[in-house]
């Protein structure tokens, strides 16, 4: 495997400050290097450089949206980059910044994955579902959207007027870990289809049968899986570095049996790393789980023992 690191300092999509400094913090915590110690190439590029806000002139919303042509102007190229690397047979881990990014990651490895005659699926793990829309946001924030957009909602369209999109199906899209959803986005994430396992089947089922049962449906349909993984989805007491702390959310060992599961399916050909805020991190320690989670999901392991589920 090939792997293509980019970073996305990118807060505008929030409602506070910090995130903009993720990259440079899952760096430090060596994210790279674990993935290089497992044997895998790595090429980093960087950080993404926005567009001007000249470029996205006349971007207009009815609703509530916070900094909209600021998140366009880095989604925008953020997505052209993404397909790119996708392009160059890089799996593509993109290093954020604010949810709000992918838009623009996810909307690149569609458009490649579009190319390829392959479905394309989405697993977002999150304590939100960030299928708000302008109309119907409480908050405005766009990182609250963007799962939103990649489904194709018309309100979001302008963010990509004038540059090819590729959506997502609802029904090829999984939020896990929910558990904060505003009502308005209930009701769209229910119209929709989107599938949602809440923290709720998880402490009944487990994550082992949740996970599979989703992943067998992107093998019916011979798909690929990108993942997308917000802080919040775990614990604040794993990860206290995030804006959006909710409480109830994902165990250390839930989250990697999650990576784990992931790493023997062997589908996953993009990711998201998100909301990371290390000016609200204790000493690196949510850097620092998020590394070991990515590399977890790249095939770290304590014994070389693939998960009973795909052996
Ligand atoms: C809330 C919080 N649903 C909103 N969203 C997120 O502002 O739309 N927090 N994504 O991390
Ligand atoms: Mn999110
Ligand atoms: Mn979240
Ligand atoms: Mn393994």
């Amino acid at each position: 495997t090939l792997i293509g690191i980019l970073g996305v300092p990118l807060e505008a999509g929030t409602g506070r400050r910090g995130a903009a400094m993720g990259p440079a913090a899952l760096r430090v915590a060596e994210l790279p290097e674990r993935l290089q110690a497992l044997g895998l190439k790595v090429e980093d590029f960087g950080d993404i450089v926005p567009d001007g806000l000249d470029t996205v002139d006349g971007l207009r919303f009815d609703g509530k949206a916070h900094l909209p042509a600021t998140v366009a102007t880095w989604v925008r190229p953020l997505a052209r980059k993404t397909r790119e690397i996708a392009g160059t047979g890089h799996t593509p881990i993109i290093l954020g910044g604010d949810h709000s990014l992918s838009m623009g990651s996810v909307m690149g490895v569609a458009r490649h994955w579009q190319e390829q005659d392959r479905p394309l699926f989405v697993l977002w793990l999150d304590a939100h579902a960030d299928f708000n829309t302008p109309s119907i946001s409480p908050s405005g924030n766009m990182h609250g959207m963007s799962l939103a957009l990649l489904a194709g909602e018309e309100e979001l369209r302008p963010v990509f007027d004038g540059e090819p999109t590729s959506f997502v199906a609802p029904s090829r899209m999984c939020v896990f870990g929910a558990r904060s959803i505003d009502p308005g986005e209930r009701d769209l994430l229910k119209k929709r289809g989107v599938n949602v396992v809440d923290m709720r089947m998880i402490d009944e089922h487990g994550v082992s049968v949740l996970i599979r049962s989703f992943l067998d449906q992107v093998v019916e349909q011979d798909g690929v899986l990108h993942v997308s993984l917000d802080v919040d989805f775990l614990d604040p007491s794993v990860a206290p570095g995030v804006g959006t702390t909710v409480p109830g959310g994902a165990t250390y060992r839930e989250a990697h049996l999650v990576m784990e599961m992931l790493e023997d399916f062997d589908r996953v050909v993009s990711v998201d790393v998100v909301e990371l805020n290390p000016f609200l991190d204790e000493r690196g320690r949510s850097a620092t789980v998020l590394a070991e989670l990515v590399a977890s999901l790249f095939g770290q392991d304590v014994m070389d023992r693939p998960t009973q589920a795909f052996a």
